[in-house]
């Protein structure tokens, strides 16, 4: 189901312009090994993202240009810069990372509250959900109050960016939101 621009699909003329998706999330979350395995389909040896990294995913015909947002500390201060047109905001939650899902949920309303993103989905990857002991989807969605959010449509989603496990699922939410709309 997933393919890449580099195989020259054909892209019907009703399905329209691109969309834009940025990847959000805390360094370390698994935004960049999320993003190769849309792009590429396999598990690539990751550094710390400078700055940003962008790739063209393709999905049934649908183009989503995809922002992987470096997530240090000192970067976040620019990811207002990345919002203008975007459509979806994926933040990547590090499961097993109980310490700093506080510092997710601040940065997550903050971005929310954001003029640029007032029409945009969310969609959350609770990932590495492969590690004992991790955070589970329900503890996490109720940690970041999930169910307050009211003016954004938002999904949650358990993933593995390893293997990629959840991540289509992921997509395809992304997918039948653009066609309710
Ligand atoms: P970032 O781009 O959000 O900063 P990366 O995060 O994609 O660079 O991933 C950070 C580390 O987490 C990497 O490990 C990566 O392999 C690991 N990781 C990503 N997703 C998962 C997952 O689903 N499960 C597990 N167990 N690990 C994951 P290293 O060791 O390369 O730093
Ligand atoms: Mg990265």
């Amino acid at each position: 189901m997933l393919a890449t621009s580099q195989q020259n699909q054909k892209v019907p003329s009703y399905v329209g312009s691109e969309h834009k998706v940025i990847i959000v999330g805390l360094d370390n979350a698994g935004k960049t090994t999320i993003l190769y395995q849309f792009s590429m389909n396999e598990v690539v040896h990751t550094s710390p993202t400078i700055g940003s990294n962008v790739e063209e995913i393709v999905v049934n015909n649908t183009r989503f240009l995809m922002w992987d947002i470096g997530g240090q500390e000192s970067l976040r201060s620019s990811w207002n810069t990345y919002y203008t047109n975007t459509e979806f905001v994926i933040v990547v939650v590090d499961s097993t990372d109980r310490e700093r899902i506080s510092v997710t949920k601040e940065e997550l309303y903050k971005m929310l509250a954001h003029e640029d993103l007032k029409k945009a989905g969310l969609l959350i990857f609770a990932n590495k959900q492969d590690v004992k002991e991790c955070m589970t989807v329900a503890e996490i969605s109720q940690f970041l109050k999930l169910t307050s959010i009211k003016d954004h449509q938002w999904h949650i989603q358990a993933c593995c960016a390893l293997t990629g496990e959840g991540l289509c699922q992921g997509l395809e939410w992304m997918m039948s939101r653009l066609k309710i709309r």
